[in-house]
C-alpha cells in the first residue's frame, strides 16, 4: 500500500470552540434577517452594504452572485429581493477590506499556506496584479502589460495549444465568458474545463440524451401551478433561499410536496418567511408532505420503485400513466417497463432504508398527480451513477406527462450564478460541431474541432506533464478539485499559473513554478469603458437572460473587468486573429453583437436585454420539441447497483455548511443543522458511533482507500446526527482531499463527491 498523502488543509487552533444545538425545523425567519445585518456590516461600511443591497436582484441592479436561481417575472420586492446568503455573497464580494502589495510584502506564500480557506478569503479584495518569480517567496506587484507579456511568452512557447488548459468558474458574464472561449478557440484549443464537471454535468448528459437539451424546462410560475414537487439531493434553504418563496407559494396554492435527502434539511421542513408579516410574527408555512430519509446513493433503487408502484397500479385499475403522451412523445417505454416489472417491489425498497409503506405512499401522491416537478441538485449529480439516477427521473416524469406542459417538468437546480449561460457562451470542452460551424461563419475562420480536457482529464493531463500553463477565469481549482494531493502536485509542476481573482484563495498559493494574480471587478463594482457605464449579462436556472449592473466604486484602480482581460490577453498572445478585439472594448453592445451571430436565441440581444427582466432562451422540450435523435423524448433502461460497502466502512457526503459558498467561507456556523464554531466535522448514525466506539465530538482521523492508496484527513470531531445508518456526512472543501480523482460519475466524469468509502479512526 502507498503511503498516506499529506494533503490536509491547515489545521485550525479553536477546533475546541465547537458549540453544538439541536438541529432546526424551520429556515428563515428573523435570524437570517439579523445575519444578513451582520456579515455586511462586519465587512464595509453601513451605507456601502445598503446601497449595493438595496439594487440586488432588482430589474435594473445587480444580479445575485449568490446562486441561479431566478428572480420573478412580474413583481420584484422593492426592498430586499434577496436573501440572507445573498447578502453574505455581496458583504463578501463588496468588502473594503484589501490584499495590496503591502499584504504580500508582509505575507510569504509559504506562511499564507498555513492559513485555512476562510483566513484567506477574510483578508479582503485583490486591489494590484501580482506575480510570484521562479523560486520567488512573495508575490510581488506587477504592471498589466508586464503580466501579458509573461502569460503570451509562456502561451507562444509551447509546443502545441493543447498543453495549456483553460478553466472557468460560474459568475462569468456571457460577454466575458464568450470573449473567453473565443480568445481559447483562436490561441488553438477547446481545453475549456469549467466548474459544470464538478456539478451539473451529469445533468446536462442525461437530459441532453433523454430530452435533446441540457438544460431544465420549467419556468419560475410553473411552481404556482402544480400539483406535486419532488426535491431530491438538494438543499434549497441554505443553497437556493429564495426558492423556499416559491415553494411557499406553490403550497398556498394547493401543491404538495415530497423531500428525498439522508438529511432532515430545515429549509426542506419549514418556512419562516422575513419578507411577511407571519414571518416577523415567527408564524412559518410547513413544507414537505413527505420527507423520504433515503440512504445515500439509494435513489435509484427508490425511483425505480416509485415506478414499479405506478405500473403496477395501472395494470391493477388503469389511470396512472398518461398514455397519450406515452404514445405522441415518447420512445422506448414497453423495454423501461420490462425492465422495471423484473424487480420486485420488495427487493427495491430494501436499498433504500424507508419501509415499504413510505415508498408506496410516495408513489400514490404521485399517482394522484398530473402536474409535477422535478427538482435535484447535487445530491443526484455527484455519484458514479448519476446519469443514471437523473434519467429514472426523467422516466417517473415522462410517465405522468409531466414535461412540456404548464406547471410541470425538470428543474436541476443550478449552483453558480451563471453557470448555465457560460455554457450557452460555448465554455465547453467537448463543443458541438453545430456551435463550431456557427463559430466558424462569424468569424470567418476555422476553430479546432478536436475536444479538450474536462476538470478531471485536465488535472491528470497536468501530472503527466502534458500541459503545462494553468489559467483560470475566476474559481479556486485547488480548493474545488477532488484529490487534493494528487492536484497540489499537478499544479506545482505547471510552467505558470494564472488565476483571475476578486478574492484570495487557496489556489494562488498553491502554484506554477511562476504564479500571476489577476484582480478582477466582480458583479457589484461599476464598470466603465469608453466614458459609458458598462451592464453584463447573465443567464439563470430557468434560461432568463438579463443584465447586471454594478454600482460601487471599486476598491482599486487597478483592477479589470473580465472583458477587459481577456482582450488584453488575447491581443498579447495572438497574432494574427483576425478579430477585431479592440472594438469589444469600446462598448460591450460589441460583444453582445457577436453573439447574437454567433448563437443561437439572442436575436436582438442588445434590445431584448435592457427590456426588465430580460429574456427567456428557446427550449424545445418546453414545448414538447424533442431535438434527440428521434426526435422524442426517450425512456432509459438503467440498473442499479449497490455501493460495495466493507465491514467498518461507512458512505460519505460531502456537502455544504449554511455559511460558506462553495470554497468561500464566510462563517464557521452551520445555524440549521445546529454547529457552531466549527467545520472539521463528521455527522454520524448515533448507532455507527457506538458500533465504532466513538463518542460525540471526539476527534478522529478519516480515511479512504481506493485503489491502494490511502488517503487520510486528520482531526475530525465526530457529532451523532439523525441520518441514516451507514451514512456520514462533511464539508466540502475540507474532505476532498478523500475523493480519488479517478472515480467518476459514468459519462459526465463528475468526481464522486457524494458517495465516498470511508473508514473513521480514532487517534491513539
Ligand atoms: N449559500 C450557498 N449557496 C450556494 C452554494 C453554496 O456553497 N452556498 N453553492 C452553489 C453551487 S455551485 C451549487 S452546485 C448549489 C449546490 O446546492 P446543493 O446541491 O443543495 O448543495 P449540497 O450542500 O452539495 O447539497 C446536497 C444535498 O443533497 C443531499 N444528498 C447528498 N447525497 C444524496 C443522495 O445520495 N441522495 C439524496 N436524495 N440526497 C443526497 C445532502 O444531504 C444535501 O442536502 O448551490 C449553489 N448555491
Ligand atoms: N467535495 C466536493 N467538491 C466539490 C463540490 C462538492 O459538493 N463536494 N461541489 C462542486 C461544485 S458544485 C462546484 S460549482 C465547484 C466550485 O468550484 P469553483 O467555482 O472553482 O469555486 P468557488 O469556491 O466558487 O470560487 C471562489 C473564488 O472565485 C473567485 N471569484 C468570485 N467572484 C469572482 C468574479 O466575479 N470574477 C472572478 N474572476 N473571480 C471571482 C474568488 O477569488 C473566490 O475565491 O466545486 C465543486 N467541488
Ligand atoms: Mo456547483
Amino acid at each position: 500500500m502507498k503511503e498516506e498523502t499529506p494533503s490536509d488543509q491547515p489545521m485550525p487552533e479553536h477546533l475546541l470552540d465547537i458549540e453544538l444545538s439541536e438541529a432546526k425545523k424551520v429556515a428563515a425567519g428573523i435570524p437570517a434577517v439579523v445575519q444578513s445585518v451582520k456579515h455586511i456590516i462586519d465587512e464595509m461600511p453601513i451605507r456601502r452594504g445598503l446601497k449595493a443591497l438595496n439594487s440586488l436582484n432588482q430589474f435594473q441592479g445587480v444580479d445575485c452572485p449568490g446562486c441561479a436561481w431566478p428572480d420573478p417575472d412580474d413583481h420584484r420586492n422593492s426592498v430586499a429581493e434577496y436573501c440572507e446568503n445573498g447578502a453574505k455573497a455581496i458583504a463578501e464580494e463588496a468588502t473594503t477590506k484589501k490584499v495590496s502589495p503591502e499584504f504580500f510584502n508582509s505575507h510569504s506564500v509559504a506562511e499564507l499556506l498555513s492559513w485555512t480557506d476562510y483566513e484567506l478569503g477574510k483578508a479582503g479584495r485583490i486591489t494590484h496584479p501580482m506575480y510570484l518569480r521562479e523560486g520567488g517567496s512573495h508575490y510581488e506587484e506587477i504592471s498589466w502589460d508586464n503580466a501579458f507579456t509573461i502569460i503570451a511568452k509562456h502561451l507562444k512557447s509551447l509546443e502545441n495549444p493543447n498543453e495549456a488548459v483553460f478553466y472557468t468558474s460560474g459568475r462569468t458574464s456571457n460577454e466575458a465568458a464568450f470573449l473567453y472561449q473565443l480568445f481559447v478557440r483562436s490561441y488553438g484549443t477547446n481545453n475549456l474545463p469549467d466548474c459544470s464537471n464538478m456539478c451539473h454535468e451529469s445533468s446536462g448528459v442525461a437530459l441532453t440524451e433523454t430530452i435533446g437539451i441540457g438544460k431544465g424546462t420549467v419556468k419560475l410560475e410553473d411552481f404556482y401551478n402544480t400539483d406535486l414537487i419532488i426535491i431530491a439531493g438538494q438543499n434549497p434553504g441554505t443553497n437556493h433561499p429564495r426558492m423556499l418563496s416559491a415553494l411557499k407559494k406553490a403550497k398556498i396554492n394547493g401543491s404538495k410536496i415530497i423531500a428525498v435527502n439522508p438529511l432532515k434539511e430545515a429549509g426542506l421542513l419549514n418556512f419562516s418567511d422575513p419578507q411577511s408579516v407571519k414571518g416577523w410574527l415567527g408564524q412559518s408555512t410547513h413544507l414537505s408532505d413527505q420527507y423520504l430519509q433515503v440512504k445515500i446513493n439509494a435513489d435509484l433503487f427508490l425511483f425505480k420503485a416509485l415506478i414499479a408502484f405506478l405500473l403496477k397500479w395501472e395494470e391493477e385499475k388503469g389511470n396512472i400513466l398518461n398514455h397519450n403522451f406515452i404514445q405522441n412523445h415518447t420512445h422506448g417505454f414497453e423495454e423501461m417497463k420490462q425492465n422495471v416489472k423484473s424487480y420486485s417491489i420488495e427487493d427495491l425498497v430494501a436499498e433504500t432504508g424507508l419501509t415499504y409503506e413510505e415508498v408506496e405512499a410516495a408513489a400514490y401522491k404521485i399517482a394522484q398527480s398530473e402536474k409535477i416537478i422535478l427538482c435535484w441538485a447535487m445530491g443526484w449529480t455527484q455519484h458514479v451513477n448519476a446519469v443514471e439516477v437523473i434519467q429514472e427521473g426523467v422516466n417517473l416524469l415522462l410517465l405522468k406527462g409531466s414535461i412540456g406542459k404548464p406547471g410541470a417538468g425538470l428543474c436541476p437546480v443550478r449552483g453558480h450564478s451563471n453557470v448555465q449561460g457560460d455554457r450557452t457562451m460555448g465554455i465547453f470542452e467537448k463543443p458541438t460541431t453545430a456551435f463550431l460551424d456557427r463559430l466558424d461563419m462569424t468569424f470567418n475562420k476555422k476553430f479546432p474541432r478536436n475536444h479538450g480536457y474536462d476538470v478531471v482529464e485536465a488535472i491528470q493531463a497536468i501530472h503527466t506533464g502534458k500541459a503545462k500553463v494553468f489559467v483560470a477565469m475566476g474559481g479556486n481549482f485547488i480548493s474545488a478539485t477532488p484529490d487534493t494531493y494528487y492536484t497540489s502536485q499537478a499544479l506545482t509542476n505547471t510552467n505558470l499559473t494564472v488565476q483571475v481573482s476578486t478574492k484570495l484563495n487557496r489556489s494562488h498559493v498553491i502554484h506554477g513554478k511562476e504564479a500571476l494574480i489577476l484582480p478582477s471587478l466582480g458583479r457589484t463594482d461599476i464598470d466603465i469603458k469608453n466614458e459609458a457605464k458598462q451592464f453584463v449579462s447573465v443567464e439563470d436556472s430557468m434560461g432568463v437572460v438579463h443584465q447586471s449592473n454594478g454600482n460601487l466604486k471599486s476598491l482599486s484602480d487597478f483592477m479589470l473587468s473580465e472583458p477587459e482581460i481577456i482582450v488584453r490577453m488575447a491581443k498579447a498572445t495572438l497574432d494574427n486573429s483576425g478579430i477585431d478585439w479592440d472594438k469589444y472594448l469600446i462598448h460591450y453592445d460589441n460583444i453582445r453583437d457577436d453573439i447574437e451571430r454567433a448563437i443561437p436565441g439572442f436575436e436582438n440581444y442588445n434590445e431584448r436585454v435592457r427590456k426588465n427582466g430580460g429574456f427567456y432562451l428557446p427550449n424545445g422540450a418546453r414545448i414538447n420539441e424533442y431535438y434527440t435523435h428521434n426526435r422524442k423524448a426517450n425512456f432509459t433502461v438503467t440498473i442499479p447497483k449497490k455501493t460495495e460497502i466493507e465491514e467498518g466502512e461507512l458512505l460519505m457526503m460531502t456537502i455544504r455548511s449554511h455559511d460558506q459558498f462553495n470554497t468561500t467561507i464566510y462563517g464557521l456556523n452551520d445555524r440549521y443543522r445546529g454547529v457552531q464554531n466549527e467545520r472539521r466535522v463528521i455527522f454520524m448514525n448515533p448507532t455507527d458511533v457506538r458500533d465504532l466506539k466513538l463518542a460525540e465530538l471526539e476527534c478522529v482521523n478519516l480515511v479512504s482507500n481506493y485503489d491502494g492508496q490511502r488517503r487520510i484527513v486528520h482531526n475530525f470531531l465526530v457529532i451523532p446526527y439523525d441520518i441514516p445508518q451507514g451514512c456520514t456526512a462533511t464539508y466540502f472543501p475540507e474532505a476532498n482531499p478523500l475523493v480519488p480523482i479517478h472515480l467518476t460519475a459514468k459519462k459526465s466524469n463528475t468526481p464522486v463527491s457524494k458517495s465516498i468509502k470511508i473508514r473513521v479512526e480514532k487517534i491513539v
